[in-house]
C-alpha cells in the first residue's frame, strides 16, 4: 500500500483525498498536521511547512500540484528525491487567455478608456494596429510557448527570453542575461512567465523597467518575488512605465493595505491567471505513483540544478 501525504501550511488540500482515493483506492491518504502524513511514501504539495521532508523516513516522491514547484523547494532539503510537477494543455490555455486579455487591455488602451469612465470623460483613446504593439515574454516554456504559438497570428510582433536558446516559427528568441537588454529594449508589454529560482527572484526591478521603451506595461503572472513592488511603484509614477498587470503577490492573499491595492496603473488579480483542474492534478499524482511502483521514469520531474 503506498501512503499519501497532502502538505500545505496555507491551503487545505483535503478535496485531494476523496480524487485520489477515487483513482486509486488502494491508496492511504492523510492530510497534514495528521501525524500519520509523516509516515508518507509520496508527498502532495503547495507550501509544504518548512524541513517537513527531513521528517518523513519513507518519502520517495515530492509531488507538486501546481506547474510552480518554488514553494516547494525554498528553504526545503529535498534528499535527492524526485520532484514533479502538472503540465496540463488547459492550463496553458488558461493562461493564453489572460495573457490575451492583458495584451489587449494596453494594445487596444482599454485601461484608458476605464480611467476616462470613472471621470465621465468622453474621449476616443487612438488606436494603432497590433504590428507597433511588441510582447516581449520572459519564459518559452509550457506556459510561455502556448502564448509564443499564438500571439504572431493576430498581428503581434513577439520577442521571447529563455535561458538557453530555441527557435520558434514568428518569435524572435533571445537566450541568457547576456540577451536580456535587447530583448527588453525591443518590448512594449512585457510579461513574465519564467519560473521564480535564485536567477530570475527580483527580476522585474528599476533596472529592468529603466530597459523597456518608455510607456511600456508589465504583466507579471510568474511569481510575486519576481516583482520589487517599490521600484514597480516608483516606474508608474516616473512615466517610465504606462501599467502593470500583477495576478501574483509575495504574500498570498495580498494585504487590504498594501500599496499595490490602488497604486494608479496597477491592476490587480488574485492569483487567477490560470488553475488545473483538481481532477487533472489527482490523475497525474496517481499516474505518477503508479510510475514509481513499478520502476517506472516518472512525468514532469523538475531539474533541481536548474530549480524548474
Ligand atoms: P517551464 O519550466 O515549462 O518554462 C520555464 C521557462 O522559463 C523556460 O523557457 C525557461 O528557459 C525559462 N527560464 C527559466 N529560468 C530562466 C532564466 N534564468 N533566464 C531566462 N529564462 C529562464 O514553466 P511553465 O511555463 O510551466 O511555468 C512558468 C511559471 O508560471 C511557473 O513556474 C509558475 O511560477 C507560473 N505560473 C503561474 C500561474 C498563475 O496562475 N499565475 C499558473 C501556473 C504557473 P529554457 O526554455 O531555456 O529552459
Ligand atoms: C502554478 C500556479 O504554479 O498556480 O500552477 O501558480
Amino acid at each position: 500500500m503506498t501512503r499519501v501525504a497532502l502538505l500545505s501550511r496555507s491551503a487545505n488540500l483535503s478535496y485531494f483525498q476523496p480524487l485520489l482515493q477515487g483513482l486509486a483506492p488502494e491508496l492511504d491518504v492523510a492530510v497534514w498536521p495528521d501525524p500519520r502524513s509523516l509516515h508518507a511514501d509520496v508527498a502532495v504539495c503547495w507550501n509544504p511547512p518548512v524541513g517537513v521532508y527531513d521528517d518523513m523516513p519513507n518519502l520517495k516522491l515530492i509531488h507538486s500540484i501546481a506547474a510552480g514547484v518554488d514553494n516547494l523547494l525554498d528553504g526545503q532539503r529535498t534528499r535527492g528525491l524526485p520532484v514533479c510537477r502538472v503540465v496540463d494543455p488547459q492550463l496553458a490555455q488558461g493562461m493564453l487567455q489572460y495573457v490575451l486579455w492583458c495584451v489587449l487591455t494596453f494594445h487596444r488602451k482599454l485601461d484608458l478608456a476605464l480611467s476616462n469612465q470613472r471621470a465621465a470623460r468622453w474621449s476616443r483613446p487612438p488606436q494603432t494596429p497590433a504590428s507597433q504593439c511588441r510582447i516581449g515574454l520572459m519564459g518559452l516554456g509550457e506556459l510561455g510557448g502556448a502564448i509564443a504559438a499564438v500571439l504572431p497570428g493576430m498581428g503581434y510582433p513577439v520577442n521571447g527570453w529563455s535561458r538557453t536558446p530555441r527557435s520558434i516559427d514568428g518569435v524572435r528568441v533571445y537566450a541568457g542575461e547576456d540577451a536580456f537588454d535587447e530583448f527588453l529594449a525591443n518590448t512594449d508589454v512585457l510579461v513574465c512567465l519564467v519560473p521564480l529560482t535564485d536567477a530570475t527572484r527580483g527580476i522585474l526591478n528599476r533596472r529592468t523597467f529603466d530597459a523597456l521603451p518608455q510607456g511600456a506595461a508589465v504583466v507579471n503572472c510568474g511569481r510575486g518575488e519576481h516583482l520589487v513592488a517599490a521600484d514597480l511603484i516608483d516606474a508608474l509614477a516616473r512615466g517610465q512605465l504606462r501599467g502593470a498587470v500583477l495576478d501574483v503577490f509575495a504574500q498570498e492573499p495580498l494585504d487590504p493595505a498594501d500599496p499595490l491595492w490602488s497604486t494608479p496603473g496597477v491592476i490587480v488579480t488574485p492569483h487567477m491567471a490560470t488553475m488545473p483542474s483538481p481532477d487533472t492534478v489527482a490523475e497525474q499524482v496517481v499516474a505518477n505513483i503508479r510510475r514509481l511502483g513499478q520502476g517506472e521514469s516518472l512525468a514532469h520531474t523538475v531539474d533541481l540544478t536548474r530549480g524548474y
